[in-house]
């Protein structure tokens, strides 16, 4: 588009009508002005019909992903498919020049996201955006602020806290603590220090006599430390029963900040005070989601530039996850190689 022009709806084609997918679509059709779903592909057919059916959408069911990535009637992609099945979207939203919102992590594995930059940087302007909501998380940006602000100092040490009642589906297994849970939690610790991550090294905990998938090893510890020194331990706990619980604490020369619980009301009853606990993320990081659903579709529609995580987030992101599956399956800490960053993400 021109610039100066701007659009006045975004033609969404959505690639991935699964849970996630099902969200997102609704999300898009009731919550972000200037969007509409004009197009779906699953490759369980019955998903797409169904997301079409039920949520009384408009949209045309594809075949195929090159297919609605062409489609006349689609400006951009959203891809909320399997992990593995990221790649074919995005490359082809970048060949037909077309800007893709892609959950996280933004491929499989390094060498993947390796080629996804690789797409864009021939191309020559950014077109991709990842998933990692915590950067359109109030509390995180709170956070964000105060450090950027300098009066606390540099940062000296982190911790974070990714707990899960329970794993999300019966296929969740060890490798996934990492690709899927941790993942955030490497990328958020980025944004918050400004900062790469330069080594890791994953620790199995103490196994729970609750977990229900023998695949699955966890709690794990994710010992992080940053090129610039701060170490940041993050616990993974996706089996912690009580509750979706996400911490984040920066300790700072001069003091601390934490993330702030999202606001509950306080309940004085039978000789306790409590709070009630988000029970999964897509109640944590409603608000989150919509954030970046807006940003997204507000470039689409040329009102701002593409903001927030990109493509070169998501190969350090994938980078990392890597050397921490190394680890984990090594038992040993593991260097986090650090490619030269291309212009484009100057
Ligand atoms: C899930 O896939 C997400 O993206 C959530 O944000 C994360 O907290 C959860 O652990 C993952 O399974």
């Amino acid at each position: 588009m021109a610039s100066g022009e701007a659009r006045r709806t975004a033609r969404l084609g959505v690639v991935g009508c699964g849970a996630i997918g099902r969200d997102h679509i609704r999300r898009l059709s009731t919550l972000v002005a200037g969007a509409e779903v004009t197009g779906v592909f699953d490759v369980v057919a019955e998903a797409a019909q169904a997301a079409v059916d039920d949520l009384g959408l408009g949209a045309r069911r594809f075949g195929g992903v090159a297919e609605l990535v062409s489609a006349d009637e689609v400006d951009a992609i959203v891809i909320a498919s399997r992990n593995d099945a990221h790649l074919e979207p995005l490359l082809a939203a970048i060949a037909a020049g077309k800007p893709a919102f892609v959950e996280k992590p933004m491929a499989i594995d390094a060498e993947q996201s390796r080629q996804v930059v690789e797409a864009e940087v021939a191309h020559g302007a950014r077109l991709v955006q990842v998933g990692f909501n915590r950067r359109f998380d109030a509390g995180y940006l709170q956070m964000k602020r105060i450090l950027d602000a300098g009066d606390l100092g540099a940062p000296l040490l982190g911790a974070g806290r990714h707990y899960n009642v329970a794993p999300a589906t019966a296929y969740y297994g060890t490798e996934n603590v990492v690709n899927d849970s941790f993942v955030h939690d490497i990328d958020a610790f980025r944004f918050l220090l400004d900062d790469d991550i330069a080594r890791v090294e994953v620790r199995i905990g103490r196994r729970n006599s609750l977990n229900p998938a023998p695949a699955l090893d966890e709690p794990q510890l994710l010992l992080m430390e940053t090129v610039g020194g701060v170490i940041v331990p993050v616990e993974g706990n996706v089996n912690c029963q009580y509750g979706y619980d996400i911490q984040a604490r920066v300790v700072c020369e001069r003091g601390l900040v934490s993330l702030p619980d999202v606001a509950t009301p306080e309940v004085r009853f039978a000789g306790r005070i409590a709070h009630p606990i988000s029970s999964d993320w897509a109640d944590r990081f409603a608000d989150a989601y919509t954030a970046e659903f807006r940003a997204f579709v507000d470039a689409v529609n040329g009102r701002r530039a593409l903001a927030g995580p990109d493509a070169w987030d998501g190969l350090m992101a994938s980078l990392t996850a890597d050397a921490a599956l190394v680890s984990l399956r090594e038992r040993v800490p593991v260097d986090v190689p650090r490619p030269a960053r291309p212009a484009l993400y100057a």
